[in-house]
């Protein structure tokens, strides 16, 4: 049975009918589109994508919507469902600036400065608008909420202008995406959340070549389910010991006289390691070996190859554990569990920045109730809490939803 597109589901769902409404209470007027980003979770190729590799992220069922009403004059006016119906409210003609009493509200505003730049460097103005905003991305668990958000934002400007992908196509969304988030919201991130956000293709993962930001849609098979576990451990420390494994990586980089650890192979980096400090060595080890990892993994998703996608991804998590040192042992705990469920008919690993949040699995869709009960049965967080499963399916990219 074909899988019901997510955006004609959505667009009759009690989420979409709640937003509309909240709309038209706050504006007297109902909005007169809405539009769609997902969430997204890392197959596998972690910490890769800033040093210009590969990735196997899909998209999720899990997303921010945004109703929207272009409106006369330079004014932006926000509202947030989620945030107890928060508000923000800037002048397009004004210099912006960050809020730092609402984080939220940075999301929204520089994606907005991105496009407008983007949009005046082509001679165009961007026009005020009305939007209101909800979702259903988990917040805090490593599954992207703020590349959905500030994709949805970037949507939502594409379709109240009517612009077509010759002006601003979704790749380029993506970059200024991530932009708003390295400039305005102070997150030294790489490329990968937004670009599947904005790309993300129904039913498939997408391979992305980070450097040149070429996609390629490697298709899930039918009957795999996408199995994310929320650890329960908060992640601590994310962006200190985020950025301080990116300075690693260029130092790596330096030493090995590369422009990124992309263009690094496995023999130069053993033959040239003199000189290297150990910890250094190690961050570089995983970056090299896990974007041959990713790509080996592309190629047994597409050709079914469940065992050796099942040891790649083990592979990549004891990588993440040993040479990236970005796991803990909670996240290692649940991944064991999930990997003696599944065997060798798929594969788990921690997903994401690390330090916490997510584990992902892929299994047969047979195999989630002993998943789950075997969570349920042997997982606890330090803090006592179970594990929260989502089951996802692989969902298409940002677009308008229907009517
Ligand atoms: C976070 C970042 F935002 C991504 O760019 C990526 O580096 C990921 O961590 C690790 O693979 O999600």
């Amino acid at each position: 049975v074909p899988h019901p597109a997510i955006a004609d589901l959505l667009a009759a769902s009690p989420a979409a009918t709640a937003l509309h409404a909240a709309f038209a209470r706050h504006y007297g007027q109902p909005p007169l589109h809405t539009v769609r980003a997902p969430g997204r979770v890392n197959l596998i190729g972690e910490h890769t994508d800033y040093n210009g590799g590969f990735v196997l992220p899909c998209a999720i069922d899990y997303q921010t919507l945004i109703a929207l009403r272009p409106r006369p004059g330079r004014q932006v006016r926000v509202l947030a469902l989620d945030v107890g119906l928060a508000t923000d409210q800037f002048d397009l003609d004004a210099p912006l600036a960050p809020r730092t009493d609402s984080p939220w509200a940075n999301y929204v505003r520089g994606m907005v400065q991105q496009v407008q730049q983007h949009l005046a460097r082509r001679g165009q103005v961007l026009d005020g608008l009305d939007m209101a905003i909800t979702g259903d991305v988990p917040q805090g668990a490593g599954l992207s909420s703020s590349a959905a958000l500030e994709v949805a934002v970037g949507q939502a400007l594409i379709t109240a202008q009517g612009l077509d992908a010759g002006v601003l196509d979704a790749v380029t969304v993506a970059q200024l995406a991530q932009r708003a988030e390295n400039g305005f919201v102070g997150c030294q991130c790489g490329i990968m959340d937004q670009l599947i956000s904005a790309c993300g293709v129904e039913g498939h993962a997408l391979l992305i070549d980070c450097e040149s930001l070429v996609t390629r849609p490697v298709p899930l098979p039918a009957d795999m389910a996408v199995f994310i576990a929320h650890s329960r451990v908060q992640r601590g420390l994310v962006d200190s010991a985020y950025n301080q494994r990116r300075q690693q990586c260029e130092a790596a980089a330096q030493h090995y006289g590369v422009p990124s650890l992309r263009h690094l192979d496995e023999a130069t980096l053993l033959a040239r390691r003199g000189g290297l400090d150990n910890t250094a060595f190690r961050r570089a080890r995983h970056i090299v070996t896990e974007n041959r990892r990713t790509l080996a993994a592309a190629d047994a998703l597409a050709a079914g190859d469940l065992a050796t996608l099942s040891q790649l991804m083990a592979q990549s998590h004891a990588s993440m554990r040993d040479d990236f040192e970005i796991t803990v042992p909670a996240i290692d705990h649940l991944v064991q569990i999930l990997q003696d469920t599944v065997g060798d008919q798929g594969g788990a690993r921690m997903t994401g920045g690390g330090f916490g949040g997510c584990v992902v699995a892929l299994m047969p869709h047979a195999l989630v109730p002993q998943a789950s009960a075997a969570l349920q049965r042997h997982y606890r967080a330090p803090s006592g809490e179970q594990a929260t499963v989502y089951v996802c399916h692989a969902s298409a990219g940002a677009g308008a939803l229907p009517g």
